[in-house]
């Protein structure tokens, strides 16, 4: 197998774009596609400062490490999320990852601020692990870029997890959720901005890029992720995938052009929780200081 630009050997195929890529010319195709998707969708600009939510796994690494090498200025914020068997090993591949380049990296305990990890949140709280966990990173990673004075929050999602999630939504005529799939939402109040440089980009792409770049990140998922939705809507795509390749991103690009069709039921009226001051849809506290609360009780509400 030869690459196709440079007919020197070839390490990957990608048969959604028609090409077989030498190292060399998949981490240059990694590195384009991104600074493309930064500029096309006007995600930020060299002069902002950038977060990138990093998990220790190969796609917020990989999203780091492109955005430095395209010349942005991005630190990085770690939630230890206290999950058994996956948190330490996960913010250590971080911290290295971090320490190596000598870039800043935020740690932020769940415990610290909960009162409770994610485990502990599982068995106080009513709710999916991953639901609850959702909630808490959405608000502490907010609150880390809100705080620090950052333009906006990246995150690593990658082509294979905007293809599920847009999937999911459908399954369920989601509008509300299918409205606001983008891959930038812009930021409102303390509410900062979030982007997705990486969703064009397959996640063997992205896994590649880290192996050829020498980036070492974490292989065993959260223990929380068997059996939740998302990996059986990826199964569902990926034998559509084999079959038809390019049909993840077929879905995702159609799904962009008509997306303004989709409007939120109702428009959203943001106020302040009047426990922690950040933005909240809810009535009284937002999401967080509730769940504070159920765990400082330790019974289940
Ligand atoms: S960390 Fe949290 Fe994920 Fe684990 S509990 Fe679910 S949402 S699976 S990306
Ligand atoms: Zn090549
Ligand atoms: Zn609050």
């Amino acid at each position: 197998m030869k690459c196709t630009i440079c007919k020197k050997p070839a390490v990957i195929k990608l048969r959604h774009a028609n090409l077989k890529l030498c190292p060399e010319h998949l981490v240059a195709r990694v590195e384009k596609v991104v600074a493309e998707t930064i500029k096309k969708f006007h995600m930020f600009t060299p002069a902002e400062k950038i977060l990138v939510a990093v998990s220790g796994g190969k796609d917020s690494l990989a999203l780091w490490e492109i955005l430095r090498k395209l010349g942005y200025r991005a630190d990085g914020a770690y939630l230890d999320l206290g999950i058994e068997g996956y948190s330490a090993r996960s913010r250590e591949y971080s911290e290295k990852f971090a320490a190596a380049r000598e870039l800043k990296l935020h740690v932020v305990a769940v415990e610290e601020e909960l009162g409770t990890g994610i485990d502990g949140l599982v068995r106080v709280a009513r709710g999916k692990a991953c639901s609850l966990c959702g909630t808490v990173k959405r608000y502490l990673l907010n609150h880390v870029a809100y705080e620090g004075g950052y333009h906006v929050l990246a995150t690593g999602h990658n082509l294979d997890d905007e293809a599920a999630t847009l999937l999911g939504n459908v399954i369920r005529w989601e509008e509300g959720y299918l409205a606001r799939q983008y891959p930038v939402l812009p930021g409102e109040g303390k509410l900062v901005r979030r982007a997705k440089p990486l969703v064009f980009l397959s996640e063997r792409e992205v896994a590649a890029y880290c192996v050829i770049s020498g980036i070492q990140y974490i292989y065993e998922e959260c223990p929380h992720a068997v059996g939740a939705r998302s990996i059986a809507l990826k199964h569902v795509l990926n034998k559509l995938e084999d079959r038809y390749p390019a049909t993840k991103l077929t879905f995702l690009r159609g799904f962009l052009k008509v997306r303004d069709r989709f409007r939120p039921r109702e428009p959203v009226e943001l106020r302040d929780c009047p426990i922690c001051g950040m933005p909240t849809a809810a009535e009284g506290p937002c999401r967080f200081c509730r769940l504070k609360e159920r765990v400082s009780h330790g019974a289940p509400a």
